[in-house]
């Protein structure tokens, strides 16, 4: 049985930057000024205008978001989450990692967007296990939607088919 919800949650594969969504969200640090795996892909594709708007917003602490334009990409906006850096567990780093999904949804609802693609929040420099992190994701975004109507569509981008597979193994009890 499929929960409500669900159907507005769309895997794929692929590469963030060539979305055409009206957000994708970026797993990006504290400095907010860029960094290697999604982050640098995102920067080298919106341009150099989007370090230079970040440069005004500061820096933003782990668990939350923060929301700019996404100049040269074809999504509106980016937002930017951190996700936390993987401890072992104790260091809050379930809680910081859902608060990352539910601030990039709250802000990407609050500027409009229908569609908005998230990639795997901390799973590949911070080492977030990538099945837990999939759970919590899967268990955050769910709950979002239930009570949002807006975005209408979630898309979860996995850039490799191994992530996915990961993924899907790890949330198809919730399908
Ligand atoms: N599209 C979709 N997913 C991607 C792409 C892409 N173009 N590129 C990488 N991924 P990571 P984190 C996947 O390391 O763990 C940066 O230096 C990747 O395979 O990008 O949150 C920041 O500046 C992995 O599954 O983000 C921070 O310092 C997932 O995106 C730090 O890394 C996340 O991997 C953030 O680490």
């Amino acid at each position: 049985m499929s929960m409500a919800g669900n159907e507005r949650i769309k895997i794929i594969t692929g590469d963030i930057t060539a979305l055409d969504a009206d957000a994708i969200v970026n797993a990006a640090n504290s400095s907010l000024q860029g960094g290697g795996g999604v982050d640098g892909a995102i920067h080298r594709a919106a341009g150099p205008e989007l370090k230079a708007y970040c440069k005004t917003i500061g820096t933003c602490p782990t668990g939350e978001a923060r929301i700019t334009p996404g100049f040269k990409l074809r999504a509106r906006h980016v937002i930017h989450t951190v996700g936390p850096v993987w401890h072992g567990g104790e260091k809050n780093e379930t809680a910081l990692l859902a608060s990352c999904y539910r601030e990039s949804l709250q802000l990407a609802a609050s500027a409009g967007c229908r569609t908005v693609a998230f990639p795997a929040i901390s799973t590949g420099a911070f080492r977030f296990p990538a099945d837990k992190a999939a759970r919590i994701a899967w268990a955050t975004i769910t709950d979002f939607l239930r009570t949002h109507p807006q975005p209408e569509t979630v898309y979860l981008v996995f850039f490799e088919e191994n992530a996915r597979s990961i993924f899907e193994r790890a949330v198809k009890d919730e399908f």
